[in-house]
């Protein structure tokens, strides 16, 4: 599953083959995807077609700025970032689209992921990135907040959220066994 969806053509991509890839989740190093892959699962849930790569901010900035170009060019309407440390990709992915950026902050070993989150939150006016929580959550969120952000034109995405959170309303049990 996780090789698959690291694989260009994910199965929600070759249903979704004749339109736009929606959502295009990045992370700057493959030692994110751990974390990430909960993003891209749960796009995939809600059957939102997605493309992961990995391309950092510091490491290989013109392959960022190529494919954050390329993909808003072919209708990408949401970007997902994921970065540890000194977090600058969802920051530098803002900066080159006009799209919504969501930033997911990665749990690090020397401040448990406080300097990917203020990396990410402390953006200078102008360029927004919407960051979610550390680690896991904030990666789930982030596919879900993309889903909320493409509902509002999207009934189908609508729907699949709406069923989503009935099942997880569903799946809370009374009490604990
Ligand atoms: C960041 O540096 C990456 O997003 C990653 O979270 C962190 C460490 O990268 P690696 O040294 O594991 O490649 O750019």
């Amino acid at each position: 599953m996780e090789r698959k969806l690291m694989e260009k053509k994910t199965s929600i991509q070759k249903v979704n083959q004749k339109g736009a890839v929606l959502v295009g989740i990045v992370m700057g190093s493959q030692s994110d995807w751990e974390t990430m892959k909960h993003a891209a699962v749960t796009l995939e849930t809600l059957k939102i077609s997605n493309k992961v790569a990995i391309h950092s901010a510091h490491r290989t900035p013109h392959r960022l700025t190529e494919w954050v170009m390329k993909l808003e060019k072919q209708g990408t309407k949401i970007f997902i970032a994921g970065a540890g440390m000194a977090a600058a990709l969802p920051g530098v992915v803002a900066a080159i689209t006009t799209k919504p950026v969501l930033g997911c902050p990665m749990q690090t070993s020397f401040m448990g992921g406080l300097d990917s989150l203020l990396s990410m939150v402390q953006m200078p006016g102008g360029i927004p990135v919407g960051v979610m929580a550390v680690g896991r959550a904030g990666a789930i969120n982030s596919a879900l907040l993309a889903a909320s952000i493409l509902a509002l034109s999207d009934p189908k995405i609508y729907k699949a959220l709406k069923k989503f959170r009935t099942q997880q309303t569903e799946a809370v049990p009374l009490k604990p066994n």
